[in-house]
């Protein structure tokens, strides 16, 4: 039973966050994303791409996303049989790049074959290992350590299992230190973004005395070797996650013992499709996995939780509460956790939420239907 793409309809929308987020590369006070929907009769999927702002994560940004979709991925999508989900990916893999892009389209056509099929997304994709996934919370940099340590002790107190602070150069071992001194028995990761090279290693070395659960992508972007050496002189597990945006990368990477973790985020690989390979190829390594974030609305979100369901999402991933972003979310009901810091997974088809079709109107900047 294959699919054919009539109509995708790009929104760009615009959605002022509750508290900035920043990390090594800059703040963020409003997130500005372009939704996915995928038409095939008068059923729709939905998609959401998951670039930022700028171009300072990776290469992609909100203003890449547009002219992409428009002049390259839709025209090789549209009206095209596709006998599942899994061919999206392969009829835009010349593109170099711009995994985004191709992601959140492919991502909108895989929720359209699980609402064509009456069944949640999680099913469609092969997951399903758990009905509740493990939740923690990315703490961006704030503007002082109270402040820091003053929300930690709110999302410990909302029942979140790990936490993560983001670090950079001038906030680091010293303010773990303060951290770990107040909270001496949680589960406790860092995030430097790349904000490092391996002329810091002795630096980092520090970091070996708090026992943390890993330090996330401490060196450049696009640099597995020097995380292999890195990580031989560290105690402490790396996680990359910047450095992953394909099946092959986390292949390389394991061979290296450049990590002993990895995060795996939708977008940054392309996909589903490649999000699955990822996985597979870590849990046949006795590597264990994560789903990480990229401050979604509850599209995205919605996303993440079916993949978290996949069996080697063993870890707390950057899955958290829609209230933690928005005053309010574009879907019904916002996402929310348990007391023991869990996401329970829907049950209903798609992506398993309903879109707030009215609100969502409200917050969109530019809109184009591709044919
Ligand atoms: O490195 O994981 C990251 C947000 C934007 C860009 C990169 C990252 C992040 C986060 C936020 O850590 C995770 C979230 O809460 O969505
Ligand atoms: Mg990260």
């Amino acid at each position: 039973m294959g699919i054919k793409i009539e109509r995708l309809v790009l929104r760009h929308i615009r959605m002022p966050l509750v508290h900035f987020f920043e990390t090594s590369f800059g703040r963020t006070y409003e997130r500005d994303i372009i939704l996915v929907e995928a038409i095939c009769g008068d059923i729709s999927g939905w998609g959401e791409v998951t670039a930022g702002e700028n171009p300072f994560y990776n290469e992609e940004w909100t203003g890449s996303i547009w002219p992409l979709l428009i002049d390259y991925v839709g025209p090789r999508i549209l009206n095209h049989d596709l006998a599942s989900p899994e061919d999206v990916a392969p009829r835009t893999a010349h593109i170099r790049g711009h995994r985004m892009a191709r992601g959140g389209v492919e991502a909108a056509i895989w929720d359209l074959q699980a609402r064509l099929n009456n069944e949640p997304l999680w099913r469609t994709i092969g997951g399903g290992a758990r009905d509740q996934i493990p939740c923690g919370v990315s703490i961006g940099i704030q503007n002082s350590v109270d402040e820091l340590l003053a929300k930690i002790e709110t999302e410990l107190a909302d029942g979140y299992q790990r936490i993560k602070m983001k670090i950079k150069p001038g906030w680091d071992v010293d303010v773990v230190r303060q951290v770990r001194t107040r909270f001496p028995d949680i589960k406790l990761m860092v995030d430097a973004n790349s904000a490092y090279t391996l002329a810091d290693t002795n630096h980092l070395k520090r970091l070996d005395e708090f026992y943390l659960m890993m330090i996330e992508q401490p060196l450049d972007h696009d640099e597995i070797i020097d995380h292999a050496t890195l990580q031989a002189a560290l105690e402490t597990p790396i996680c990359l996650d910047e450095c992953i945006r394909s099946a092959h990368h986390a292949e390389q990477a394991i061979r290296l013992n450049a990590c002993r973790i990895i995060n795996i985020k939708l977008g940054r690989v392309g996909g589903f499709a490649e999000a699955k390979r990822v996985h597979d190829i870590c849990q046949a390594n006795g590597i264990p996995v994560w789903c990480g974030g990229m401050l979604e609305s509850g599209i995205g979100r919605g996303h993440n939780i079916a993949l978290t369901t996949l069996p080697n999402f063993v870890l707390p991933g950057d899955v958290s509460a829609s209230k933690r972003y928005w005053a309010r979310d574009i879907i019904q009901p916002p996402i929310e956790v348990t007391s023991e810091g869990t996401i329970v997974v829907s049950k209903c088809p798609g992506f398993g939420y309903e879109i707030d079709g009215d609100y969502l109107e409200n917050l969109v900047v530019r809109r184009e239907t591709l044919m």
